[in-house]
């Protein structure tokens, strides 16, 4: 797309265009519905994520759906080692399986667990409005060789690279092995979600192919970085396998690589509000693939 069309949509988050990070302060609500007694999640639970961006929900699937789960995933696991596909990212530096992507389009295991009516009815009350998944994925982060995944925004590459407008999204993370401190977990910037850091340095065409194993571009600077952690700390929302982690689109996080023996193994699922559906990239590139960024059908 040509400069001129893309400075005619309007940008509420401009990123990667000008050569200074800059820290704009959020233009959207957190949590989209009024509370009241009626609600799925306790008035406590929505002012911590109004206030923190995430909240954690320990236990919150039974053992007996937790099982079918990890057992899908190990099994889709091992299938994804001896397959070539563009949803099987591996990791930089092996050839162990890091991510698969799209797994409520191919997996009906997965697909059921997306639409999960008590996740669901929490989500819609945070975002105020019917969903629909804009990507899913497992990330394995294999004990030894699992690497990092660098601190960012999720919301700043959905916004540049897949234009999505505005902060009406969010993660849902689902532990499928026990979460430790030591084992790779979620970081998060608590109170990060209020604030977007714009990034400096141009997209280079098809990032995706890179910025899925390791990403360079769409991260944030140092002194910005900093000063989000001394204003927020870093949490790590850490608890057994079964538990929930819903975060906010744009809070910042990262996790450290794993080089212990213990799996990290969750499943990400994006919801994004029916009424913040994707248009045209905001970097003015061409769109990513549907595995990565849904547009089908919107
Ligand atoms: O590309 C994405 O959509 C997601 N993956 C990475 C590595 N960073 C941004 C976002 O979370
Ligand atoms: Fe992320």
């Amino acid at each position: 797309m040509s400069i001129r069309l893309r400075q005619s949509m309007e940008d509420a988050y401009p990123s990667r265009m000008s050569a200074r990070p800059l820290i704009i302060p959020r233009r959207d609500p957190v949590v989209y519905s009024d509370w009241n007694p009626t609600s799925p999640i306790g008035k406590e639970q929505s002012d911590f994520y109004e206030q923190n961006g995430y909240l954690f929900l320990e236990g919150f699937f039974d053992a007996e759906e937790l099982n079918e789960y990890r057992e899908e995933a190990r099994s889709l696991q091992t299938a994804s080692r001896t397959v070539e596909s563009d949803e099987i990212i591996r990791e930089p530096e092996s050839e162990e399986v890091r991510s698969v992507f799209a797994i409520h389009e191919s997996n009906p295991v997965f697909q059921r667990l997306s639409r999960h009516p008590r996740l669901l009815a929490i989500i819609e009350y945070i975002l105020g409005s019917l969903t629909y998944i804009h990507q899913s994925r497992i990330n394995y982060k294999p004990g030894f060789t699992g690497k990092e995944f660098y601190w960012h925004s999720d919301f700043e590459t959905w916004h540049v690279e897949d234009g999505m407008p505005r902060m009406r999204a969010l993660s849902c993370s689902i532990a499928l092995t026990d979460n430790y401190p030591y084992n790779g977990p979620l970081m998060v910037v608590p109170g990060s979600h209020k604030q977007f850091v714009s990034c400096i340095g141009e997209t280079p065409e098809d990032h995706f192919k890179d910025s899925l194993r390791k990403q360079r571009f769409g991260v944030p600077d140092h002194d910005s970085l900093t000063a989000l952690v001394k204003q927020g700390g870093i949490d790590t929302p850490v608890g057994k396998a079964g538990s929930v982690v819903l975060f906010d689109c744009n809070i910042m996080h990262g996790s450290n690589s794993n080089i212990t023996p213990m799996p990290r193994s969750n499943i990400f699922i994006v919801y994004n509000s029916v009424c913040n559906k994707i248009g045209e990239p905001y970097s003015g590139q061409r769109p990513r693939p549907e595995y990565i960024a849904t547009r089908a059908g919107l």
